[in-house]
């Protein structure tokens, strides 16, 4: 190999390297995600109240999921930095409320928690540390509720049917924003709502149209169970 082919592919090394180190983006945006408890056990599977009792009837959280525009996304990003309850005891009043875990047996949530920084929170480490991650995800409840927006509109828990479009024009109206909306089917295989997406800007401060949507799987007219 000639001395210039030689300098030009070490340059090239170099500056691949530069650009992976000062220019690779850990993630394009992030999925906020809400889950209705109604429609989490009205499945056939079964679900649990967490040991600090029945949930009000609210959306909760499920996560917040580091994403690439692509609609693909990292996972489980740092094993060595692992969930640790004792970095988030002052919010624990606020994640039972809002972030519980509803699945068997009944538990005190800690291992959903684990779950979620462990796959997704550990993604996001360049921008919040355990502790920003859970706090930020709470605030971002506070700005979206989804409910009132939906009660707004007439849309209540009670078992009976919406239409899609409808919900979305709810949403759309009452936080200003596009939701993502994905269903899960009742006992009965009826489509019912289960999750509602919101995005939110790669540095976690504000929501912003979503890049792209989760696929949609569910029918024109969607069960709002009772929870
Ligand atoms: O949709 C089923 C499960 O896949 C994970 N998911 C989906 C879309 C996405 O953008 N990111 C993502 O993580 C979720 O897994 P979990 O966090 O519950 O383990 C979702 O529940």
């Amino acid at each position: 190999m000639g001395f210039f082919t030689r300098f030009v592919l070490i340059n090239l090394v170099i500056f691949q390297c530069f650009s992976l180190l000062c220019f690779a983006q850990d993630f394009d945006f992030f999925y906020f995600v809400q889950s209705w408890p109604g429609s989490y056990c009205d499945t056939g599977r079964s679900c649990c109240h967490p040991q600090s009792g029945k949930p009000s009837a609210d959306f909760k959280i499920h996560g917040l999921w580091p994403n690439y525009n692509d609609g693909t996304y990292p996972s489980n990003c740092d094993s060595s930095n692992p969930f640790d309850r004792t970095k988030i005891s002052d919010l624990m009043g606020s994640m039972q409320k809002n972030w519980p875990s509803l699945a068997c047996p009944s538990s005190d949530s800690t291992k959903f928690w684990a779950h979620e920084w462990n796959k997704h929170g550990t993604c996001a480490e360049s921008v919040l540390d355990q502790h920003g991650y859970f706090e930020t995800t709470l605030n971002l409840k506070n700005q979206a509720n989804i409910l009132q927006a939906l009660r707004t509109a007439g849309i209540n828990p009670d078992g009976s049917y919406y239409s899609l479009n409808k919900i979305k024009s709810a949403i759309e109206q009452g936080i200003k924003l596009s939701p993502g909306i994905t269903c899960n089917v009742d006992e009965s295989g009826n489509s019912q709502l289960y999750e509602i997406y919101l995005c939110v800007d790669s540095s976690a401060s504000n929501f912003i149209d979503c890049p792209i949507f989760p696929d949609e799987n569910c029918a024109s007219s969607v069960e709002f169970p009772e929870f």
